[in-house]
Order: C-alpha cells, then sequence, then structure tokens
C-alpha cells in the first residue's frame, strides 16, 4: 500500500441525491456543504447521479483543476462515459461530479454478473433502481480505482449515503482499492417495510430472520446491497441510536457512531425577527382559512391555533393514523371544557390528485370578492367623509360630518348583500383540499371520517389534508413550507418509524414548538441532552414502552396542555425553542462527521496516527474548526454577539450536559 498522507485527506461524498432533489437526503447533503467545504475546500467533491435537467439549474460547470480527476475522466469519456464537472449552486458552492448512469446501460449485464461474482449479489432483471444501484456503483468504482491510481500522495476518504449509491463499497474492499470508506444508512430498506406492516416490529426486531423476510418482500438483492456495504465500509454509521440498533439486527453490523442531521440555523439580526414572521405568514393562514371555513366561519381567529403534520405519505409510520385519533380525542376534551379555543390541524401529505376540489377554490374566491366589495365601499366611504368636510364653509360644525346611517348607501348595501348570499353554503368545510384519485380508499380521509372530525360547527377541532406540498404560487394557501411552518403554532409528528425526523428539527430552528416520539432520532437526541424538553417546546410521545392507545391519550394530553396557555406563553416557549437552534446547526451536528472521518482514516492508515488512541468513535479528538468567516456575516453570527468560537464551544458543553427547565412566564 501507498504511504498517503492522511492529515489532508481528500474526500468524496456519493449520494443519488447529490445535485438531485429525491428526499430527506437532499437536503442533509446540501445543508451540510457549507461546513465541509470550510474544513476541507477543493479536497471536497460530491458525486451523484446525472439528470440534464436538474444538472442545468443546480450545477454550474468549470474545467476539472484536479490534473489526477482530469486525466480519469477525459479516459472515462472516451469510453462512453457522460458527466459533469462543476460548482453545485448551493452555499458553499461545492464541487461535484454527476455521472450519466444511461451513458454506460450497455455495460449493465456484463456488471451484474460481476457483481455476483466478486460479491455474491444478485440482481433480477426488472428493477430499475436496483439497476441504476449497480451502474452507478461501478462507475463509481472505476473513477476511483483509476484516481487513487494517480494521486498516491494524499488518503482518500469516500463517503456513501443510502444502498442506492453503495454498490461501490464492497466492490472497492474486494478489488483492494486504496481508500477508506464510510457507510452510512439514513434508514435501513428491511425496518422501512416491517415497522409499516401490522407486526411489533420493535418488540420483534432480534426475531425477524432478515434474508427471508426481504425475500418474501422483493427486496433480498436490495436488502444484499445495503448488508455488503454495512459489512464492507471501514467505518459504518447511521443517522441515530434507533436507527444503530435496527441496523445492528436487520443488517448484522453494529454502527461504529452515530451522525446526527444538522441544519443551517438561520440567524436575524434582530432577534425578534421570527417572532415578527410567525405574525405575518399566520395572517396568510387566517386569510386561507376564512375563505376555506365560508358559511361556517363562526370561530374566533384570535383564539385559534394552528397544528400540523407534513412529511411523505406514510400513514402508520409517520404517525398520521395516531395525529388524526388524538385530534378526535382532543376535540372532546375542548368540547367537553367549553374551551374558547379552536384548533385547525393540517395534514400536508403528497397523495395522487386530480385537481383542486372547486369548493376550495370556491372559498377563496367568494371571501376574496367580499374584501375586494368592502375596500371598494369604504374607499368610496371615506371620499364622501372627505368631501362633506372639504366643504364646510362656515356655520354648523355638525353639517361638515356625515351621518352614520349615510355611511352606507342602498347601491352599497346591494352590493355587499350580494356578497354576503354567496357565502352561503350547503354542507360543512371540506376535509380535503383537492379532489382525490383514489377518495373512497385513502387511508388518510377513512380515518378523518371514521373519527367523524368532519368540520361540523361544533367541532372544535377542525381538520384539512392538503395532498400537495406547500408553494407560494398554491392558490389556495400560496405560502412555501418554510413560511406555511412559520405562521403554525404547532408542528406534530407522531412518528412510528422515524431514523432522524428532520420535520420537528426544522420547526426548533424556526422557533416553532414540536411533537416527536422517543421512536424518532430527533425525539431521542432530544430526550438525551434536555432535561424538560417540553419547556423548550419539544414534547415528545412515549410510542416505546406505552400502547398505542396510551400514546394517543398522552398526545392528546400535550395538545390539550398547549391549547391551555396564554398567548404570552406561548412567545415565550417560541423565544426558548428558537434558542436551541445553535445545538441544530451544522457548525455543532458536523463535528461528527469529522469524527466518523478520523477513524476511518484512523484504521487504514493506522501508522499515520502512532501514538494516538482511537478506541471507538468517540475516542478520536477533534478540534472545532475556526469561525466560519471573518467577520462573520449576521446569518452566521450569534444573537447574542458572542464570536462564534465561543458559541460552538457553549453548544458542546451543552451537548454533553443536560440544559434545565424555565418557569413558563418567564418575560
Ligand atoms: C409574535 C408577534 C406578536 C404576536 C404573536 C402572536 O410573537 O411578535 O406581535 O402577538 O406572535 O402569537 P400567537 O401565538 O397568538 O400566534
Ligand atoms: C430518511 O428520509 P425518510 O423521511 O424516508 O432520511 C432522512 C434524512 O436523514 C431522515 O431524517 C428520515 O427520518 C428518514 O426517513
Amino acid at each position: 500500500m501507498t504511504h498517503r498522507d492522511a492529515h489532508n485527506p481528500i474526500l468524496f461524498e456519493i449520494s443519488w441525491e447529490v445535485a438531485n432533489k429525491v428526499g430527506g437526503i437532499y437536503s442533509v447533503i446540501r445543508s451540510k456543504a457549507p461546513v465541509t467545504v470550510h474544513e476541507l475546500g477543493d479536497r471536497y467533491t460530491l458525486i451523484g447521479p446525472l439528470f440534464q435537467k436538474t444538472a442545468i439549474a443546480e450545477v454550474e460547470p468549470e474545467e476539472v483543476s484536479n490534473p489526477c480527476m482530469k486525466e480519469v475522466l477525459e479516459e472515462m469519456s472516451h469510453h462512453g462515459v457522460r458527466w459533469r464537472y462543476g460548482r453545485w449552486l448551493i452555499e458553499g458552492a461545492p464541487h461535484v461530479l454527476l455521472f450519466d448512469t444511461g451513458s454506460t446501460s450497455t455495460k449493465l449485464e456484463e456488471w451484474k454478473a460481476d457483481l455476483w461474482k466478486v460479491a455474491g449479489i444478485p440482481s433480477p432483471p426488472n428493477d430499475q433502481e436496483a439497476n441504476d444501484a449497480i451502474l452507478f456503483g461501478y462507475l463509481i468504482n472505476w473513477f476511483l480505482g483509476d484516481f487513487v491510481a494517480r494521486e498516491k500522495s494524499k488518503a482518500v476518504i469516500v463517503h456513501f449515503h443510502e444502498w442506492l449509491s453503495a454498490v461501490g463499497i464492497p466492490l472497492m474492499r474486494k478489488r483492494h482499492v486504496d481508500v477508506t470508506t464510510i457507510f452510512t444508512c439514513h434508514a435501513t430498506l428491511l425496518g422501512r417495510y416491517l415497522s409499516s406492516g401490522t407486526v411489533d416490529f420493535y418488540g420483534n426486531i432480534k426475531n425477524f430472520v432478515v434474508e427471508e423476510e426481504a425475500g418474501k418482500r422483493g427486496i433480498y438483492h436490495r436488502y444484499c446491497i445495503e448488508r455488503a456495504a454495512a459489512h464492507c465500509a471501514d467505518v459504518f454509521t447511521t443517522v441515530s441510536q434507533i436507527t444503530a440498533y435496527e441496523a445492528e439486527h436487520l443488517l448484522q453490523r453494529k454502527p461504529d457512531g452515530v451522525l446526527p442531521n444538522g441544519l443551517n440555523a438561520v440567524k436575524f439580526s434582530a432577534m425578534h425577527e421570527f417572532q415578527n414572521l410567525h405574525a405575518r405568514n399566520k395572517g396568510k393562514i387566517n386569510d386561507f382559512v376564512r375563505g376555506h371555513f365560508y358559511g361556517h366561519y363562526d370561530f374566533d381567529l384570535d383564539n385559534t391555533l394552528y397544528f400540523f403534520t407534513a412529511g411523505h405519505y406514510e400513514f402508520k409510520n409517520k404517525g398520521v393514523d395516531t395525529f388524526i385519533e388524538s385530534l378526535a380525542s382532543l376535540n372532546s376534551r375542548l368540547i367537553a371544557s367549553n374551551s374558547p379555543m379552536t384548533v385547525v390541524a393540517f395534514i400536508i401529505m403528497p397523495a395522487a390528485t386530480q385537481s383542486f376540489a372547486v369548493e376550495s377554490l370556491k372559498g377563496q374566491a367568494v371571501t376574496k370578492q367580499l374584501k375586494e366589495t368592502i375596500n371598494d365601499i369604504t374607499e368610496k366611504i371615506g371620499q364622501r367623509i372627505f368631501e362633506k368636510a372639504a366643504r364646510y364653509t362656515g356655520g354648523d360644525i355638525i353639517d361638515a360630518i356625515v351621518e352614520p346611517t349615510e355611511l352606507l348607501t342602498n347601491k352599497d348595501k346591494v352590493f355587499l348583500k350580494r356578497r354576503v348570499i354567496a357565502l352561503k353554503r350547503g354542507g360543512w368545510p371540506p376535509i380535503v383540499t383537492h379532489n382525490m384519485v383514489d377518495d373512497s380508499s385513502d387511508p388518510i380521509l377513512n380515518s378523518i371520517r371514521h373519527v367523524r372530525l368532519l368540520n361540523s360547527p361544533d367541532d372544535r377541532v377542525k381538520i384539512i389534508f392538503h395532498p400537495e406540498y406547500m408553494s407560494s404560487s398554491n392558490p389556495l394557501i400560496g405560502l412555501d413550507y418554510e413560511d406555511f411552518v412559520r405562521g403554525c403554532h404547532l408542528g406534530v409528528f407522531p412518528s412510528y418509524y422515524e431514523p432522524w425526523g428532520s420535520s420537528p428539527a426544522e420547526c426548533t430552528v424556526m422557533g416553532v414548538p414540536s411533537i416527536t416520539t422517543n421512536l424518532s432520532g430527533f425525539g431521542c437526541f432530544m430526550e438525551d441532552i434536555l432535561e424538560t424538553p417540553a419547556d423548550y417546546g419539544i414534547y415528545i410521545v412515549d410510542r416505546r414502552t406505552k400502547s398505542a392507545k396510551e400514546s394517543i391519550n398522552q398526545l392528546a394530553d400535550y395538545m390539550l396542555q398547549f391549547c391551555q396557555k396564554s398567548r404570552r406563553q406561548r412567545i415565550n416557549q417560541r423565544n426558548r425553542t428558537e434558542r436551541l437552534s445553535d445545538l441544530l446547526d451544522w457548525k455543532i451536528m458536523g463535528m461528527e462527521y469529522v469524527r466518523a472521518r478520523k477513524l476511518a482514516l484512523y484504521r487504514t492508515y493506522p501508522d499515520s496516527f502512532a501514538g494516538s488512541e482511537a478506541g471507538d468513535f468517540g475516542g478520536i479528538k477533534v478540534k472545532i474548526p475556526k469561525p466560519l468567516s471573518a467577520p462573520g456575516s449576521p446569518r452566521m453570527k450569534g444573537k447574542s454577539g458572542v464570536s462564534d468560537d465561543e458559541e460552538i464551544t457553549e453548544g458542546m458543553q451543552n451537548l454533553g450536559f443536560k440544559i434545565s427547565g424555565y418557569d413558563d412566564d418567564e418575560e
């Protein structure tokens, strides 16, 4: 083996979601890029698949500056491989290399046969995703094998995310490619399937005959890729402790450590700005709600709270079943206690739809027309008041003031009546905003119907299923997801299967309280570092030791407690929630990635670390990198005015110690 410099390594980070928005991994890699670029600069390159359409928008082409990389890529071009190299157009602007798997599709059968021969991994004919994974894996192996044969001075770390990108790991191991590898599971294939079924997943996790279970679900070959990657990687990690436990049993290798997901917490220079944003965006949600509930808008928006859940449509895994049941229980409790509060609960989960429902569009249209007519009338009233007052030429001053009875003309009254009559409606406001392809068998709709939360005037909990992601161009709510979240009061994510769970973490950095569970990576992480999470607006439902019914009750209790807070208490709680954002920032969370890389180097090039100890994942000593930018931009600079260094140190200390609670009425 060549002697390589393990102290200035080159890093390649590989994922199917590099410059390719599919799901959560895209956000993880994208948001982490700035800290990794900061640490490694030009020694960092991300590798992903090339899709011309998205690549044009995501990547700005540039010349390949590294001579070894250039040589290898030119050679690959001669063999017909299409690739694109450039800067990913995101914060940090990392180098990216994208490979077009379609350009080598003629090699598929040859490579499949090789994969079987070399690694014993089978591949059935018609699994497009697995075929892509194989083509991608072989391209990575080709590129990196040739690269390290030329670049002999520096150690090379290759960090793979998820099974789809990981075929290269067993290949490189079997071919003794001189790199060190890390594999991160963001979920396990089998875990996702088994948890969505009817068995008690966590109760049986030690007893599954994994190969058999994978075979029954037609994913044995995919499972083999994932398992081979986990076993062949120099360092194996997951995104949370709970997924580490799952991986230990389902993939049968105990992970070396956990790489929790971070976020880029946006820091406003004005400390109260996120509260203002809440008020402004809530105003927009109010507009939507007035329209949606037209004809039944008999509740007070000042005493209305917006709850929401969001994510991909995984009914059981994302805990939508639990959410709906708990909302029903909350409804009964609010009615029984004669509460003045109304809760509007949104479920934002994309499903197959035909179009927006006419009723939903009509609601927005009639309230918009009413508003326009009233604006028109008030403008005319103003003109009349002004005209009469301006004409004052002396005499009794009363004659210059319009009488209240004269404010509305008969014509105005007719217009207004017309608009008000349009607000009459036959049925109750709809529970779904779109026409669903599968209305009668949709699990969310059926569950809402089952608990009879049908937006009747008596209900204190109203429900709106929006089966499409939010966007500012949407004619109903017209808010991007982030703004929608800011306008809500509480995010509710009672997941049953959630390796990490970015949604509650995103709520936290925006200062929006949320409910999560002790079966989610994020929930466990927070439970670990906070003494009283609820004080910080992080409510954790126990879905691990409690029965389904008990968890539903606990969730309803939390929601009820939230409804009982005064506005002052909600504002205070939002402040505390937002204060946790430093802990979730990549500046802190990224340190685990640094540790994983050190461990990989230590294991592969132990001679370079003579004298130092690296018994386990946490055993590697890592120095906190210098501040990201000097002078810090307002975005990166802490609101407290302390330097980034101080913030990081404080955050690290906080990670090690439990943070205690606050008095709810603290100003
Ligand atoms: C923010 C604004 C306040 C507003 C409050 C409403 O804190 O800065 O001006 O009163 O939001 O809070 P609420 O929880 O009732 O939506
Ligand atoms: C996975 O995406 P999911 O929503 O299918 O990866 C995410 C990023 O690590 C993680 O947050 C989530 O829990 C996993 O489930």
